[in-house]
């Protein structure tokens, strides 16, 4: 069957550049079944909506698939209404985090006749199977889908896949690869890089995070991680590598036998990680150095501890300290992450945070708190009533970059300065430590990723923040790309 997949983008002129791995997957599952899979990436090939209607069109697919997760709604919205009306009789579902946590709201919205929940892989190939051969296919475990009077009714859960190796690897060519690998590094130079996802699922039960991928974690064999690396080296030369994955730390033996066989067969090659700031000491650390990791982002969320036991982050303060001070010393770059406007969240613990950052010597975004569906704090704040419209508030999606939706006693205005001022401080603060390196270098990384224009906007926003004028931010997403 011809299946067509397609990428939404999360807002016009805003690109994460970063490559869509649940999609390709599913691309590369639907492709190893035998289907002919097309796919229309609207934000790697910068396609308007009429745009890619009309190459879904063309393609006169029995099955569309759109993916992305819950932040591209708007679009996702917007694609589905025009693909049902465009292509009346071809089977049309979604799948990713939005489909996961909200289908019924997705089912309606984007006038689909399946939400995929999950892992997409095999219920996508089971489904486009059914669907071909006429057959029935509400059954499928992993699904949703409309009643006849409206209601939204659930397919048996999809088990998770138990074996990743065993899963096909990103069907990287049926996208343009191209948009996506060329990047920065961390030092702001042109290079070519592709992660690559080497585990699913986490144990921990932070309150903001939403984890599709359950709580056992599942990992791929070194070898076959190595594997997909040489394989990106040899298809498309790419010169650094990383993993997204949540946990990629926290089983020593198995970091250890990855960096073995990346030094073994890819020296050379500079890759970086998330990190758990629990998982890290300094032999691991020294052996991930040794290589070819030179970046290790932290999601550190609060210097304060009682922010941190209100996110159930079970970190304290001091290991976040420690595990940035040990990625150091190793010799490697060690980033943060923060947010600001948890549950609870005062000018106190706010502070806090900022005085981490001073002694961590540390810069980093700070995003709004955001209740995304599918985590503790969207059930809460479903329940007291903060969501509102949820259709509206899936709409106004973003990076985090501006406030949706208040969890603390501050008022908006209160909430939004203390964060302008928190992040001000800390950029500044960082770069004052040492002017004559980092401001050069923030410059220079700035007018290579974003263009005289974007470093224009930057050095405004970071002028207004220290003179408390207007500003919208650092860009949210400063992870090199
Ligand atoms: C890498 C990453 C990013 C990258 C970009 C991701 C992208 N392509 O846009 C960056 C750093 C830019 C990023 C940004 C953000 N991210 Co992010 N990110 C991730 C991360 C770590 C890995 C994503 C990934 O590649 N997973 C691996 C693939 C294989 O899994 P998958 O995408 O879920 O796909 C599977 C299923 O969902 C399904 N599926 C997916 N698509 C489709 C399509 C069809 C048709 C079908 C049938 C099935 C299907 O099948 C796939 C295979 O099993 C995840 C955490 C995680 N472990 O997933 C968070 C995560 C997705 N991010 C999250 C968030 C909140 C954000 C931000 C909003 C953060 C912020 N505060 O600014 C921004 C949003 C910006 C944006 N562009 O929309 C949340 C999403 C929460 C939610 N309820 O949606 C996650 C889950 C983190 C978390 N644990 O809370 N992110
Ligand atoms: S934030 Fe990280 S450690 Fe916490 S639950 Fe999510 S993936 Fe796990």
């Amino acid at each position: 069957m011809r299946i067509c997949l397609v990428y939404p983008p999360y807002g016009s002129g805003r690109r994460s550049k970063y490559f869509p791995f649940g999609l390709a997957y599913v691309a590369a599952s639907l492709r190893d079944a035998g289907h002919d899979v097309t796919v229309v990436d609207m934000e790697g090939s910068d396609l308007s909506v009429d745009a890619a209607v009309a190459q879904v069109s063309a393609v006169k697919p029995g099955m569309i698939g759109i993916g992305g997760m819950v932040t591209r709604f708007r679009y996702a919205r917007e694609l589905g209404r025009r693909l049902r009306e465009a292509l009346p009789d071809a089977f049309l579902i979604a799948g990713n985090s939005g489909a996961t946590t909200l289908p019924g709201i997705y089912l309606e919205s984007c006038r689909l006749d399946a939400a995929v929940r999950g892992e997409g892989e095999t219920t996508a190939v089971e489904l486009a199977r059914a669907v071909e051969s006429g057959g029935e296919w509400r059954e499928i475990p992993g699904l949703a889908y409309l009643s006849p009077e409206g209601r939204t009714v659930l397919s048996p859960e999809r088990e998770h896949a138990g074996d990743l190796d065993a899963l096909p690897w990103p069907a990287w060519d049926l996208f343009p690869i191209e948009s996506y690998i060329h990047s920065l590094d961390h030092r702001g130079k042109p290079t070519r890089h592709m992660e690559v996802v080497a585990s699913r699922g986490c144990p921990f039960e932070c309150v903001y995070c939403y984890r599709i991928y359950g709580r056992r974690v599942r990992r791929r064999s070194p070898e076959s991680i190595v594997a997909e690396i040489e394989e990106l080296v040899r298809r498309y030369r790419i010169r650094y590598t990383g993993f997204p994955d949540d946990l990629f730390t926290s089983d020593r033996s198995f970091v250890l036998e990855v960096c073995r066989l990346m030094r073994e067969r890819l020296p050379g090659l500079r890759w970086s990680c998330l990190g758990r700031v629990n998982t890290v000491d300094e032999d691991l650390l020294s052996e991930m150095k040794r290589s070819g990791c030179y970046w290790i982002s932290y999601g550190i969320e609060s210097g304060s501890a009682v922010m941190l036991e209100t996110m159930n982050r079970r970190v304290t303060p001091e290991q976040c300290l420690n595990a940035l001070r040990l990625t150091r010393e190793a010799g490697m770059h060690a980033e943060g992450s923060f947010m600001i406007g948890m549950y609870g969240e005062t000018r106190e613990t706010v502070e806090e945070t900022v005085e981490f950052c001073r002694k961590a010597d540390i810069t980093a975004p700070m995003l709004f708190v955001t209740p995304y569906p599918g985590t503790r704090i969207f059930d809460r704040a479903m329940a007291d009533g903060r969501i509102g419209d949820l259709e509206r508030f899936l709409e106004s999606m973003n990076a985090a970059d501006s406030l949706l939706v208040n969890l603390t006693d501050m008022t908006d205005d209160e909430l939004r300065s203390l964060r302008k001022r928190a992040q001000a401080r800390t950029g500044l603060g960082y770069l004052l430590r040492r002017p004559f390196t980092r401001i050069p270098a923030l410059i220079l990384r700035h007018l290579l990723l974003m263009g005289p224009a974007g470093l224009a906007r930057d050095l405004a926003a970071v002028i207004g923040s220290a003179t408390g004028r207007r500003s919208k931010g650092l860009d949210p997403e400063p992870r090199v790309r």
